[in-house]
């Protein structure tokens, strides 16, 4: 390869990013509506700029010509996870999919095999297919798995060493190591509460899907041009609110429901 075409090669990347992107905040969605705790908190991706890419190359030896071939996280998710326990749910979930609509090419565990600067994260590095205008692209990407403290320390560990570009004064090592012991700390303590956290996250999730619920039955009776019913509702349903009481919540909402069903207005979305 002589010349790179940087916009042709890297569309591929964009592709299957936006495509696993969808696929995992799709699985933290079915948890939400079935009102369970969803292992996934956050997902993020990136495709590494030119500028990263050539640094990487130059950083490893690699020639221009091998770049696509051996620069394996080009491609870049990111799953940010409440607790390290959900981490190896994911892990799982991934697992799971192998030779499925991807297929697992490395597994590194740096939680358990916590890196000698004290970054901690899971890493699985994937092939993931993509069908493009021009053709089938099998595409590499580098899945890091992590809790939001692991994330904060090496957001803030990342960028420091692009500031000091590998000469990290000793003081801010010696700081950075005590944060990340201060992040291993906040992660097993927090582990240790998950249940109850899990449990009360659960509740509040309950009550939302009902709002939720109530509300579009509301609506419904706006629809279908039912005004007084729908005053009357929603007056109702604002004091109920303010009270909180999700048993007097989920009544009314039954109410609302035979309501729908007298009118047969429940198809409307
Ligand atoms: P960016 O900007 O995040 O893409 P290498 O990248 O050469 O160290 P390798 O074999 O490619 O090693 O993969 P490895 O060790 O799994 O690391 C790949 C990515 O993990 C890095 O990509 C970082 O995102 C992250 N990572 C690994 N080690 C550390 C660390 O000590 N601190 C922080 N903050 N992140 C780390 P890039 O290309 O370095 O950067």
């Amino acid at each position: 390869m002589s010349i790179i075409n940087w916009k042709e090669e890297l569309f591929p990347y964009k592709q299957a990013t936006d495509e696993l992107y969808i696929k995992f905040n799709s699985i933290k969605k079915e948890y939400i509506d079935l009102e369970q705790h969803s292992p996934i908190e956050l997902v993020q991706t990136r495709v590494k700029t030119i500028g990263s890419i050539l640094e990487k190359a130059n950083r490893r030896d690699i020639p221009l010509s091998k770049i696509f071939e051996n620069i394996e996280d080009i491609a870049g998710v990111r799953i940010t996870c409440k607790f390290v326990e959900d981490i190896y749910k994911v892990v799982q979930l991934i697992r799971d999919r192998d030779g499925k609509d991807l297929v697992i090419k490395e597994e590194e565990d740096y939680i358990n095999n916590t890196k000698s600067s004290g970054y901690r994260s899971y890493h699985i590095t994937i092939k993931y297919e993509v069908i493009t205008a021009t053709g089938v692209k099998v595409i590499p990407c580098e899945i890091q798995i992590r809790t939001m403290a692991m994330n904060f320390w090496a957001t803030i560990e990342h960028s420091l060493r692009y500031k000091y570009n590998g000469n990290m004064p000793e003081h801010l090592r010696k700081k950075l190591e005590a944060c990340a012991e201060a992040s291993f700390k906040l992660d097993t303590e927090m582990g240790t509460i998950r249940e109850e956290i899990i449990e009360t996250q659960k509740i509040i999730q309950k009550k939302d899907n009902l709002v939720y619920e109530i509300l579009k039955n509301i609506q419904n009776l706006y629809y279908i041009g039912k005004m007084e019913e729908m005053n009357q509702f929603n007056r109702e349903f604002i004091d109920l609110y303010q009270e909180g009481d999700i048993e007097k919540l989920y009544k009314f909402n039954n109410k609302l429901q035979v309501m729908a069903n007298i009118y047969k207005i429940d198809h409307i979305q």
